[in-house]
């Protein structure tokens, strides 16, 4: 069956040309880009392709354009046997986290892509990233779709999307997946990992979640943090939650004040997740004396999760009325296969 796939361009460098006065690189509309790939008429699928109304690049993504891929998503669902949006590189990962939440009983593939060289560049890596994304989300057996999940595909490898993380803005390779196996290698074939891939195999109609709570903080900790800092920051009006990063497995100063300040702000019914600040590995609060209090007096674990699937997760989580006597365990449960149960 030849597979009709919606492409939906948000922006980023895959679509930018440089401003001719101050040589800045600009997103551009989409007709260009889709002119620079002749290529794509040769694809065994058939391509529609919408745009947002004016192209950013993903510095400037924040969760209404979340809310408005997920609703484009949702209402041509039946249209569509797979989904490709092409992506600035910058936040793709919070991006693809985000959706991966909003989109509960995903069936189909929505795969992320992007490319670090405009289209137009001679060297570019996009052409490669479009064309095999395209690829992915044609997919098929038994007239089904291989992939039901939300993917980022960048310099031959597919991803989980709530797995990745954007680690360098120079080299093609510029994500990684670091506690989850790529998902698809693209070689001479496609090696498709298909014991990896998340099997969703519901009878239940997508549901689309566009309630997301903003009122979070980020705090990434390190030495000599200030107490009147972490202060200000916990008594931000309206605060609901908070992601701190930790060292290590989940490690903290165990100075009285900074523990004081946490248990305070749990006392306030704020949230507080505890995610390490290394690439890999897994928070496991009480493995050492310096996490041991924070597990004793409710910080939630991250677990394995990234800081993107982390944020986006919380935003997700507090934005759902049902989950509010249960939120830690949710929060420690995989719901897309964000984390690593133990
Ligand atoms: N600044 C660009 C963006 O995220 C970077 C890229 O796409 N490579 O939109």
């Amino acid at each position: 069956m030849r597979a009709n796939i919606l492409l939906i361009y948000t922006g980023g460098t895959i679509g930018m040309i440089k401003n001719a006065q101050s040589e800045a690189l600009q997103a551009f509309n989409f007709e260009h880009l889709l002119k620079s790939i002749p290529e794509l008429k040769l694809l065994n699928c058939s391509i529609d392709a919408v745009s947002f109304d004016t192209p950013i690049d993903s510095s400037n993504m924040n969760p209404l354009h979340w809310i408005h891929l997920a609703k484009t998503i949702e209402n041509k669902y039946t249209e569509y046997d797979g989904f490709v949006v092409l992506h600035g590189s910058d936040t793709m990962s919070y991006s693809a986290s985000a959706l991966s939440f909003m989109l509960e009983h995903l069936n189909k593939p929505v795969i992320f892509t992007g490319s670090q060289l405009p289209i137009g560049d001679l060297r570019t890596d996009a052409k490669e990233n479009l064309i095999t994304s395209i690829q992915l989300a044609s997919l098929q057996q038994n007239n089904t779709p291989v992939i039901r999940e939300v993917g980022l595909y960048f310099e031959y490898k597919l991803y989980r999307g709530n797995r990745t993380t954007k680690i360098n803005a120079d080299h093609f390779e510029a994500f990684a997946s670091y506690n989850f196996p790529p998902l698809v290698t693209s070689g001479l074939k496609l090696q498709v990992q298909h014991d990896l891939l998340l099997k969703n195999f519901t009878q239940d109609k997508l549901k689309v979640h566009t309630s997301l709570d903003t009122d979070i903080a980020l705090i990434k900790l390190f030495p000599g943090i200030q107490q009147a800092a972490l202060k200000s920051i916990l008594e931000t009006p309206n605060l609901k939650g908070v992601v701190l990063e930790t060292y290590g497995s989940g490690n903290a100063t165990t100075e009285k004040w900074f523990l004081d300040l946490l248990s305070s702000a749990i006392s306030k019914g704020i949230h507080i997740i505890n995610v390490t600040q290394c690439s890999g590995g897994m928070v496991q609060l009480g493995h050492y004396e310096t996490s041991k209090q924070m597990r004793d007096m409710g910080v939630i674990s991250a677990k394995d999760m990234t800081t993107e699937a982390t944020i986006t997760k919380l935003m997700y989580l507090l934005g759902k009325r049902d989950v509010k006597g249960m939120f830690q365990l949710v929060f420690e449960t995989s719901l897309r296969g964000e984390l690593t149960e133990n």
